[in-house]
């Protein structure tokens, strides 16, 4: 089948293919179910057994924006090759993989109808005791076995070739690093948001820090990347944690990856201004989000180094030292694209519905002021931070 853009009756086709999953002559139904900004997502069942499977196709073009704005659907492949790198890493972290269709720019996946995305349900006010332990076991696992640290240095370069993704970074580089610090067209913002966003536009401080940041971004190939692990990429229920859609993966900073998390759990943690209006209910929502920030980082930083100790592979990387070194610096990048990733959600083209879809208008105003003021802080004190603490009392002081 040439590429085009599938209907729901020729998803149903296509997932009857798929070996072992359905009878035989079954009915099944199905649903367009995207509602990223880049993709169709078909959800077919089978509702006889319950059974079901997603196929998700990319669209030659950024759905968000239309046709205007053309888009590689080399970008499946890569997602399908990574979800199955991550699974290797990190098993039972990522959906099961059935297929690739590489002409259809098709993967066909699990189905995680049973959980849900993480954004909605933070929104929602709902705790996941699973998810620190779970995500930090991702992030340690694939981003320690896909750097220098974990692979052959010859190897990684070689794996690194499959996941060269221009056009997908090239978003990034303008979305989150440039973007939002200019008048861009791209841009888009509550206009009563103006004086802080001019203010951060003439913020000569604030860009010679996304400027290091942006440099990161671009030259830094330290392991795989999931490339952008949002709380909109995680599924999630009370007892398991599914990281999906790994299509902005490039070798690039590993700080980039846990500072989306960060930035994520921070985000709903501003939003909470318009969600729980019970100040007690909220205030202990907001601690569990902050514990759940310094968990996620703490659990990564322990795990990240139980692997050094146990499956270091380059010698010089054991020089006595090096190691706190090096996760001194990835906590400072880690804080650093955290505060990049938050004031992007505010001014920039792609929104987070923790904020964005706040009814009371005063509360939405407030909450996009503070993720501003504590993603400036992240970035203006990236370099300076020693501890996780620094960012938990950053955030605290900004709800005060
Ligand atoms: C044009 S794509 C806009 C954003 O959606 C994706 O999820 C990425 O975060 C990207 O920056
Ligand atoms: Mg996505």
């Amino acid at each position: 089948m040439a590429y085009h853009p599938l209907n729901e009756q020729e998803a149903i086709y296509i997932a009857r293919s798929i070996p072992e999953l359905f009878g035989r002559n079954t009915v099944l139904d199905c649903r367009e179910i995207g509602d990223g900004n880049l993709n169709l997502v078909f959800h077919i069942r089978e509702p006889a057994s319950g059974r079901g499977v997603i196929l998700k196709q990319a669209l030659p073009y950024a759905k968000v924006v239309g046709e205007s704005w053309p888009l590689t659907l080399d970008r499946a492949r890569i997602e399908s090759e990574a979800l199955q790198e991550e699974g290797r890493l990190a098993p039972g972290l990522v959906p099961r993989i059935y297929g690739y269709n590489a002409e259809l720019a098709l993967t066909m996946m699990e189905d995680l109808s049973d959980h849900v995305i993480m954004r909605r349900g933070l929104i929602e006010g709902n705790r996941y005791p699973r998810f620190a332990d779970d995500i930090s076991t991702f992030l340690a696992n694939t981003l320690f076995y896909t750097s220098d640290l974990g692979k052959n240095q010859q190897e990684k370069k070689l794996l690194s070739g499959r996941f060269i993704n221009p056009e997908l970074c090239k978003i990034t580089e303008d979305l989150i690093f440039d973007h939002p610090y200019t008048d861009a067209d791209t841009n888009s913002f509550n206009p009563e948001l103006r004086p802080e966003v001019e203010s951060l536009w003439a913020d000569r401080a604030l860009h010679l820090e996304v400027a290091r940041l942006r440099e990161g971004f671009l030259t830094r190939s330290q392991a795989l990347l999931h490339g952008d692990l949002h709380t909109g990429s995680i599924f999630v229920r009370e007892d398991s944690t599914k990281v999906i859609d790994p299509e902005f993966a490039y070798f690039g900073p590993m700080g980039f990856d846990i500072g989306a998390v960060l930035a994520n759990l921070l985000l709903n943690f501003v939003g909470q201004e318009g969600w729980i209006h019970d100040a007690g209910k909220r205030a202990a929502f907001r601690d569990w989000l902050l514990e759940t920030v310094e968990a996620v980082w703490n659990g990564f930083e322990r795990k990240f180094g139980e692997l050094w100790e146990r499956d270091l592979v380059d010698r010089m990387a054991g020089t006595p030292g090096y190691r706190e070194l090096y996760m001194q610096r990835l906590l400072q990048d880690t804080i650093g694209y955290a505060g990049c990733k938050m004031i992007r959600r505010v001014i920039g083209l792609a929104h987070v519905a923790d904020i964005d879809r706040i009814a009371d208008p005063q509360a939405k105003l407030a909450a996009e002021r503070i993720a501003l003021f504590v993603g400036r802080a992240l970035i203006l004190r990236h370099r300076e931070t020693t501890s996780i603490a620094e960012v938990l009392d950053i955030a605290r002081k900004a709800v005060g």
